[in-house]
């Protein structure tokens, strides 16, 4: 059950490192998050990001947001960090020289928007600059090593944060596996990225840090064949689901039936 997962016992039990915190474009010590629901700031349009908008803080958690463009539906919401540069105070884009945007989607007629704009922020809440943290620096390299381990937002699910593994290397690129989904979940992002966080994140924060999955590796009993998912290369605690090194991340469809039954049958 979520909140009975432990870093340290894991990490024991797959003999494994977290990847150090310098390898992140996150603070050291997390930024404070003094938003409220409801308040009103000026986010950028995470369909159509040349696009500032206004957004709400519907929800909370850790030092996250839950924001909704306003116009927008509430199946779009996304999730900011309060140190992230796509989020500013209402005002700032106005003093760029911008002007606001209609979100993608903007549900009434574009002719309606000057007037919903002002309805909007009429009376609104606005969310003080004080509370915005500035962004920290990226590191100056993508110092990730492959089996490493982190915290990272399953961009399928962005208001889970869940346990990681660095699974390959790509230049400034680095794969993101989630242990225990047989690679549903994975995605490659930059080092720099601020959907990554080193292990212990969530536990400052008090945001919900996901247990792992449980997808077994490979069946452990012939009678079925696998299910053709591709696997991360996660390693699992349960020493139940081990599979030997040769059969890490083979592809269903180069796998002969014979041959893969052949371990066990
Ligand atoms: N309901 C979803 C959640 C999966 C979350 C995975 N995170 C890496 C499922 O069970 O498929």
């Amino acid at each position: 059950p979520a909140g009975h997962f432990s870093w340290e016992k894991y990490l024991r039990e797959t003999g494994t490192v977290a990847a150090p915190a310098s390898c992140f474009r996150q603070s050291a010590t997390p930024p404070v998050n003094e938003f409220k629901a409801g308040m009103k700031l000026e986010a950028q349009d995470p369909r159509n990001t040349t696009s500032t908008c206004i957004a709400t803080v519907v929800g909370l958690t850790g030092s996250r947001l839950r924001l909704r463009l306003d116009g927008s539906d509430n199946k779009n919401d996304f999730w900011r960090l309060v140190d992230s540069s796509e989020i500013q105070p209402i005002g700032s884009c106005e003093k760029k020289g911008g002007m606001l945007q209609p979100p993608l989607g903007f549900r009434l007629n574009a002719s309606s928007w000057p007037m919903f704009l002002l309805k909007t922020l009429n009376g609104a809440e606005m969310a003080p600059s004080r509370i915005f943290h500035k962004e920290p620096p990226a590191p100056e390299q993508n110092s990730f090593q492959v089996g490493m381990k982190l915290e990272a937002v399953d961009r399928k699910n962005p208001h889970f944060i869940c346990p990681a593994t660095v699974g390959a290397l790509r230049g400034a690129e680095v794969l993101v596996t989630f242990d225990g989904w047989r690679g549903a979940f994975d995605y490659y992002c930059r080092y720099d990225s601020r959907d990554i966080f080193p292990v212990g994140w969530c536990a400052l924060t008090g945001d919900n840090l996901q247990p792992p999955g449980t997808k077994a590796v490979l069946p452990k009993s012939v009678g079925g064949l696998t299910d053709g998912s591709v696997e991360s290369q996660a390693m699992h605690p349960s020493p139940s689901v081990g599979r030997p090194p040769g059969q890490r991340g083979r592809k269903p469809g180069k796998v002969k039936v014979k041959g893969a039954l052949g371990d066990k049958a």
